[in-house]
């Protein structure tokens, strides 16, 4: 098939053009012509005017676009293709054509998509009043995809990875992804094709703004504190590490080489945080009010962030001036607070400091204007006394109060991840900080969902950082090496394990320790040998301190004999924390009873469940980790060979048997990968197969960042290699040096060899050569 992807800058190399967002035309008359048998489907933007037959063989077919759009829109696609189709009244009478394409032998699994689609449509009519304004919406699933989806007016193109689901072959994460990119997609129809940006530094504009959108409708049509916990994860562990590098830009950046490389977490992610913020300062009722006034001013122009931010500030009579800086300034601000209870008084007053480091090309900051939602709870019950109310920060310090408190409190703070801002730890004024006592009465007690988690997280994250250091201090750790858990933390991972009264989901996340990528940002050098040791030694001793509880957890969330397989948010939630259950289980040392018993587990497991890929790719991760001198090491083969035979050549199965084993934990990694990329099914051209096995290596901080370099090397070579074949991704490659300045001299050395080296190959694309000029810099 062929399909087009003009954005960011692509239709100059249609035809000449001005190819630039503020330049917004009418496409009234787009003729595709077409070999009939290769491609009968030929599609472009709107609604078809004409079709037929010119003789030889061949057929055309014309399209329009009654919507004036910026070239980055437009979109061709032709191909042999199947479909599933659908339609959709919207509140104002319209009859939609809903349409779902792929290759043919993928139609059965486009229902997902169609279904998320309809959806979408509905909660944008119901939260925001916004309808779709073609008779037609077209959807075309690609193999071939460098970024995830495409809002090309009434015709998006899809990566096949996000479109295609049946439960044999997708996970629940891939359901629920899916479904919130399917969402982002539409939702993109307003913001971004009916007011689209002024120029590419405006990106933020529209893809902060709908991924907030995206955000908000899996919140509404799910949980809203697992769809929070979720996104802050991603903002965490993706965008706070950008901001920490080279590449730190403000979310509307102020230069750039090439654009492609400005599709980052900052712009997207933290981008959907600041207008998450303006929510929070204006209320929910005040933002609807703020967006319609947008729209309102804005229909069918091409805008700047300017324009959002003074929509907002008039439809609510409030001053956002200061809050320009969110767009101006980069780097991760500080909140820093400190509390104290005067008895006599009953007043409770928190001081809130706010700091920002300094980003390349800025050194100083101005204070940001902060929402911090703080909540109050009795320290002796765990009562919430006082309830959320949102403090806003403007200056470097500032001190709040309550009154009319007849007892001492504990404060929870940044509710609900107010901010993209990193919380120190609290400073009580009669005890040195926030001791993991009150960390443990924060994650049993407080009424935020959201803190609630976030609280046992810092637990965690305490004391895997605390064992790391020793295990430095030591030389290294032992292997199968156990910690020592402190009672609180135990205490509270033992009330999570047998909590039946929470939501599923949240128990699963909450018994995770902290991912390696959020605990390395608290380390003044990252460590990626103790670091990953120390985190696998905690979850072993959690599993040791508590196996009989998680046997007892797994056999109770057992699929119920006979239900019919459904991906409805209880399902998930059970899977999820199962599955849970079974990883901490096989985290038990190979060879012990225990640990004999949960690889029977995860056997029998991936033996079972060959209808439910959640389940099968749950195990298979269980088993793929085993080192081959385990008494494993045969049930891993077994499993390796059986998922790959049993995949039949399904390209998204076949990407996750790749990216299993190439983030698996387990020595000699480095090994498996060179062994991955000579495999048949590999290909250097195929971005999602590609990525499956060298960016998903490459975020491994154990294997990549080995002692001596060969990773680096090896990542060295493929970057030049993928240079030649698809700059965007090599450029994407790189990035897994950006950090070299966070690691001991001696891998800095070899990482900033390696930049070198690649920004000096003759013929580099710009997109690389922006990247490793800018780690380097
Ligand atoms: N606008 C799309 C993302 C996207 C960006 C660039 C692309 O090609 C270089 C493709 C897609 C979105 O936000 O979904
Ligand atoms: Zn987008």
């Amino acid at each position: 098939m062929f399909c087009t992807q003009c954005e960011a800058e692509g239709f100059r190399r249609i035809t000449y053009y001005y190819d630039r967002p503020d330049v917004m035309a009418t496409f009234s008359r787009v003729r595709l012509e077409a070999g009939k048998e290769s491609y009968p489907v030929l599609l472009s933007n709107g609604n078809k005017l004409e079709h037929g037959d010119c003789g030889g063989g061949r057929h055309f077919a014309v399209w329009e676009d009654p919507y004036p759009k910026p070239s980055y829109l437009f979109a061709l696609v032709a191909g042999d293709l199947g479909k599933v189709s659908g339609t959709f009244q919207t509140a104002s009478g319209r009859q939609v054509e809903l349409n779902v394409y792929s290759e043919k032998e993928n139609v059965d699994q486009c229902d997902h998509a169609l279904a998320s689609l309809i959806k979408s449509m509905q909660w944008d009519e119901e939260r925001f009043g916004l309808e779709y304004d073609l008779s037609l919406y077209n959807i075309v699933a690609v193999n071939d995809f460098n970024m995830g989806a495409m809002e090309n007016k009434g015709l998006n193109i899809f990566n096949t990875a996000l479109t295609l689901a049946k439960p044999s072959t997708a996970t629940d994460d891939n359901y629920e992804r899916i479904e919130s990119v399917i969402g982002h997609e539409y939702f993109h129809n307003w913001s971004g094709n009916r007011v689209t940006c002024r120029d590419w530094f405006q990106l933020t504009l529209k893809e902060g703004l709908t991924v907030f959108r995206d955000q908000e409708f899996s919140s509404d049509v799910g949980s809203r504190p697992v769809v929070r916990i979720e996104n802050v994860k991603s903002v965490r562990g993706r965008q706070f590490i950008e901001d920490a590098g080279p590449m730190s830009h403000p979310i509307r950046p102020e230069s750039y080489i090439a654009m492609d490389n400005f599709y980052t977490s900052t712009v997207y992610e933290k981008g959907a945080e600041v207008i998450r913020m303006y929510m929070t300062l204006v209320g929910k009722d005040g933002f609807r009010r703020g967006l319609t006034e947008y729209f309102k001013r804005h229909d069918g122009a091409a805008v700047t962030c300017d324009d959002f931010r003074a929509a907002m500030a008039d439809a609510n009579g409030v001053d956002l001036a200061q809050f320009e800086r969110w767009y101006t300034q980069a780097g991760t601000p500080v909140l820093t607070a400190a509390g104290a209870y005067d008895a006599a008084a009953g007043v409770y007053s928190l001081t809130l400091s706010q700091a920002c480091p300094p980003t390349p090309g800025q050194a100083a900051k101005e204070p940001f204007h902060i929402p911090v939602v703080v909540g109050l709870l009795d320290a002796e019950s765990g009562a919430e006394v006082v309830a959320s109310r949102t403090l806003e920060l403007r200056e470097a310090s500032q001190t709040f109060t309550f009154d009319g408190l007849p007892a001492p409190v504990v404060p929870s703070i940044l509710r609900g991840f107010s901010a993209p801002v990193k919380l120190a730890p609290v400073k009580l004024v009669h005890e040195p900080a926030l001791t993991d006592d009150t960390l443990a009465f924060l994650a049993a007690h407080d009424t935020d969902a959201f803190n609630r988690w976030e609280a046992g997280q810092a637990l965690g994250a305490k004391l895997v950082l605390d064992t790391a250091s020793a295990f430095a201090a030591a030389g290294g750790a032992k292997p199968d090496a156990a910690v020592e858990l402190p009672a609180p933390f135990l205490a509270a991972f033992r009330s999570t394990l047998s909590d039946a009264s929470l939501d599923p989901s949240l128990r699963a996340y909450a018994l995770v320790l902290p991912p390696l990528s959020e605990l390395s940002q608290a380390m003044a050098v990252i460590d990626p040998t103790n670091l990953p040791a120390a985190r696998r030694a905690v979850r072993r001793s959690l599993a040791l301190a508590c196996e009989q509880e998680l046997v007892a957890l797994y056999d109770s969330l057992a699929p119920p004999p006979g239900a019919p397989f459904s991906v409805d948010g209880a399902e998930i939630g059970r899977r999820r924390l199962r599955n849970c259950a079974l990883g901490y289980l096989c985290s038990l040392p190979d060879g012990s009873p225990g640990g004999r018993d949960a690889v029977a587990r995860a056997k029998a497991q991936f033996d079972a469940s060959a209808g439910c890929m959640t389940d099968r790719l749950a195990a298979f991760s269980c088993l793929v980790g085993k080192p081959d001198d385990s008494p494993a090491a045969a049930e891993r083969a077994a499993a390796v060979a059986a998922f790959h035979e049993a995949a039949g050549g399904d390209a998204l199965v076949v990407n996750k048997w790749f990216m299993t084993q190439a983030t698996a934990d387990r020595a000699g990694l480095l090994d498996d990968v060179k062994a991955l990329v000579q495999h048949p099914d590999f290909s250097w051209t195929n971005p999602n197969r590609l990525r499956s096995v060298v960016s998903a290596f490459a975020s491994s901080m154990e294997h990549f960042h080995a002692p001596g370099g060969a990773a680096y090397a090896w990542l060295g070579d493929a970057i030049e290699k993928v240079d030649k074949i698809n700059p965007q991704v090599a450029s994407r490659l790189a990035g897994a040096f950006a950090l070299h300045k966070r690691y001991d001299a001696e891998r800095g050395e070899l990482m900033r060899a390696q930049l070198s080296r690649i920004k000096a190959l003759p013929g580099l694309s710009k997109d690389t050569f922006e990247v490793c000029a800018r780690s380097l810099a």
